[in-house]
């Protein structure tokens, strides 16, 4: 039985008061959650809901303990104005009052744009929360006030265009029916750490299936370690495997005829162009024997209710669209889109068909004002012409819900950036993050508990609409009225300034043909799926010719088009391992901690230690190091100290540094990110965070 009622006065809380919640954190999961509340000030436990049939009771560890997180001593309880230096810990700030830390923000942006023009200033934002108000209203403050836009591109931008590559649109099979599979491949991701629900849907297959599970990752991840299968594959060369896999099924007659010639397009030519390009081929690029890539292959082609869950990962690299779009095909070779429990996904954004006009000022986008690109951004704050699009400099940032003086590669670059005297930089958050203590101006932010928001999962389908379960803490104030504050101030009109949260879900649910605010909220969750028919695409994939593309056409998804292969093939344009530069660099999810969140709280800390670069023994013995030994990786743009630990779950030469650490953690103070690239990956940009060639030395 499900514990939830209604709210209650605080005097006749006798009993256990669970309250409705989502995940508000950057996972596909977006659980369904309930939240303890002891008073209107604490919450206690938190629990994954056990009648939503996709969070199915289950949550991650450190969200369980988000009262951790919510009641941590150092959250940001008053605005603060920093007298030290930039970078300074808590003792350079000190104390002041909303109404002067809001009149100075508004005092320095319209100062510098009447020195520059708007353009100058740069509200930068990512996904710390995934609440559609709160995270994305700051783009109705930008386009209100003609300031220099944002392309997104930390996360998905590689990933979705090697999907849309294929499919059309980012939708795909009901993660559900992985319940119903009879072979589960998680290709390029690592669902133990980064969203522990696919595993309970993994289980369910196995359990009442005899299901096999099958993982492709360059580690021994906690994933990898539950397969039947592991492919350990060297990073970034995903689109090799798939291309032998993809041989295999060909040759060996696992092709479903008829299913290609209803539903997809160029499969004569994609059969031809990997005639030559045999398993041994394949070995000699990414590592895996000829024998293995035969032995998956055949499973996945003898399997009929195969599903493919595609992470983000594998994606991750210069190549990483055309590698999404090789292992994505797979699943149309053999038509396992037509049986239920079978098909592919990576997302569902597309499903929720929202229209985010009220949310984000889409009404007042104007498309000649420049689009910064969000990884770049250590080039753009140091005035690479390029990247500032012929524009003025940046010399005032307003940053909301992200770290990237932790997070964004190229880290060096970013400091330097952010060092600049003559660039002023407000951020809003929860904690003295490594990015606030680079700004003049830090304002207390509330938690997702203490404000209403809407969400949608993109591996679910269902959307979600929450209401504050306990007062904010402190002085801390919402995203949302932040933007009003400061709109205010800075003279920015607009009809979505004037609503509250709630009018605003409430605008944007009506406008997309949803039920209202209230009835989601009073419903907890709303399921968008659509029937089996359209999941799995059997009424047609979402080109124009309805059909599944094995032959690319990058050159609608991307300028960098040209460097990509039409056909699913290795392209060599990635940061492969050199004479001087002979590792290769993956840096991926650490399991307490959610990129840089959560690397505050006790519990996660504990589990996580330190930073480690995991190295296979036969490596560290050939560099003179031991487990433990010190240890220095580096490249042209830098390098870092960390402790080496012997690892056997790589192959040689690939190095694994689970992150995102903060700075201080390391002697030097920069993180892992000192390491990675901002080159954008093909053809449409995006973070090539684990495309990294590094030396490693014993330090
Ligand atoms: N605990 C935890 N959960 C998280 C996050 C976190 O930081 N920590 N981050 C959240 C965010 S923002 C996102 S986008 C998702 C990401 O979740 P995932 O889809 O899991 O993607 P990544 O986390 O980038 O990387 C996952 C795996 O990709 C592997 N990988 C790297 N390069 C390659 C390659 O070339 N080929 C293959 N086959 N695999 C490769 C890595 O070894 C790693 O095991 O997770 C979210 N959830
Ligand atoms: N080395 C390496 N680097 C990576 C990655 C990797 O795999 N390896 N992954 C990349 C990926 S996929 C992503 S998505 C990025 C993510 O990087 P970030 O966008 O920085 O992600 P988070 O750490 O989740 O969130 C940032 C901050 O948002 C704050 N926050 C949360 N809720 C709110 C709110 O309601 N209001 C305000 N004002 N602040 C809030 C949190 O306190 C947190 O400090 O990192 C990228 N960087
Ligand atoms: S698995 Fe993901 S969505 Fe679920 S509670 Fe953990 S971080 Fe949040
Ligand atoms: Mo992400």
């Amino acid at each position: 039985m499900f514990p939830y009622r209604p709210a209650m006065p605080d005097s006749s809380a006798v009993l256990p008061d669970w309250r409705a919640s989502a995940c508000p954190h950057d996972c596909p999961s977006t659980c369904s959650l309930e939240v303890e509340r002891l008073d209107a000030h604490r919450i206690g436990k938190v629990r994954g809901a056990r009648d939503n049939d996709y969070t199915a009771g289950v949550i991650c560890a450190k969200v369980a303990r988000y009262a951790e997180r919510q009641h941590h001593p150092a959250r940001l309880s008053r605005p603060l104005r920093r007298v030290g230096p930039k970078g300074c810990g808590a003792d350079g700030f000190v104390p002041i009052g909303w109404d002067e830390a809001l009149d100075e923000v508004a005092h320095r942006l319209k100062a510098a744009a009447a020195r520059h023009g708007p353009q100058t200033v740069w509200p930068y934002f990512y996904a710390g929360t995934m609440g559609l108000v709160q995270r994305d209203g700051i783009e109705r403050l930008r386009h209100a006030m003609g300031y220099s836009r944002q392309y997104s591109t930390f996360c998905v931008t590689l990933a979705d265009a090697g999907w849309a590559a294929g499919a059309g649109a980012k939708r795909g099979a009901d993660a559900r029916t992985i319940a119903d599979s009879d072979l589960v491949v998680v290709w390029g991701g690592n669902p133990v750490s980064t969203q522990v629900n696919v595993m309970t849907h993994v289980a369910r297959a196995r359990k009442t299936r005899g299901a096999k599970f099958v993982v492709v990752d360059p580690y021994r991840t906690p994933t990898a370690e539950q397969a039947d299968l592991h492919l350990m594959l060297r990073p970034g060369t995903d689109a090799a495997l798939a291309v032998a896999v993809m041989h295999v099924l060909f040759a060996e007659g696992y092709a479903d005829r008829d299913y290609i010639a209803k539903y997809t397009a160029g499969a004569d030519e994609l059969e031809a162009h990997v005639a030559a390009r045999t398993p041994e081929w394949a070995e000699a690029i990414c590592g895996v024997p000829a024998a293995t890539i035969r032995e998956f292959a055949r499973l996945f082609g003898r399997t009929k209710r195969t599903f493919v869950r595609l992470g983000y990962g594998f994606s991750r690299h210069r190549n990483g669209a055309s590698s999404m779009h090789a292992a994505a095909s797979l699943a149309a070779i053999t038509g396992a889109w037509q049986h239920k429990g079978g098909g592919a996904l990576y997302g569902q954004s597309a499903i929720y068909r929202l229209d985010k006009t009220m949310i984000e000022g889409l009404d007042r986008v104007d498309p000649k004002i420049r689009r910064l690109d969000q990884s770049r951004i250590g080039a753009v704050l140091t005035g690479d012409p390029q990247d500032l699009a012929g524009g003025p400099p940046v010399t005032a940032m307003f940053i909301q819900n992200t770290n990237p003086m932790n997070v964004a590669p190229n880290l060096g670059r970013v400091r330097e950036g952010f060092a600049r005297e003559d660039l002023f930089v407000c951020v809003h958050e929860q904690f003295l993050t490594d990015t606030a203590r680079m700004a003049d101006i830090v304002l207390p932010a509330t938690t997702f508990l203490e404000h209403a928001d809407m969400y949608y999962a993109s591996g679910s389908t269902y959307l979600q609409v929450t209401k504050k379960v306990v007062e904010p803490y402190a002085e801390c104030r919402s995203n949302h009225t932040v933007h009003r504050e400061l709109a205010r101030r800075l003279g920015a009109s607009h009809p979505g300034f004037d609503m509250s949260e709630w009018e605003l879900i409430d605008w944007t649910l009506k406008a997309s043909g949803y039920p209202s605010a209230d009835e989601v909220h009073a419903g907890r969750w709303y399921d968008k799926a659509a029937s089996f028919e359209t999941t799995n695409f059997l009424d047609g994939f979402a080109h124009a010719d309805r059909r599944w593309h094995f032959k690319a056409d990058w050159e609608r998804i991307g300028p960098g088009w040209k460097a990509m292969p039409a056909l699913p093939d290795q392209m060599t344009n990635y940061d492969a391992a050199t004479k001087d530069r002979p590792f290769r660099l993956v840096a991926a999810p650490a399991r307490s901690y959610l990129n840089s969140t959560f690397t505050e709280t006790p519990g996660s800390q504990a589990r996580e230690g330190r930073p480690a670069a995991m190295i296979h023994p036969a490596d560290l013995a050939e560099i003179g190091a031991e487990d433990g030994s010190r240890v220095r990786l580096g490249n042209e743009r830098g390098s870092l100290v960390l402790a080496a630990k012997a690892f056997n779950g790589v192959l040689r030469g690939t190095v694994v540094v689970e992150s995102i650490w903060p700075n201080d953690a390391f002697e030097e103070g920069l993180g892992i990110n000192v390491l990675t690239s901002d080159d954008p990956g093909f053809p449409a940009g995006g973070g090539v965070f684990h495309d990294t060639s590094v030396w490693v030395r014993k330090a």
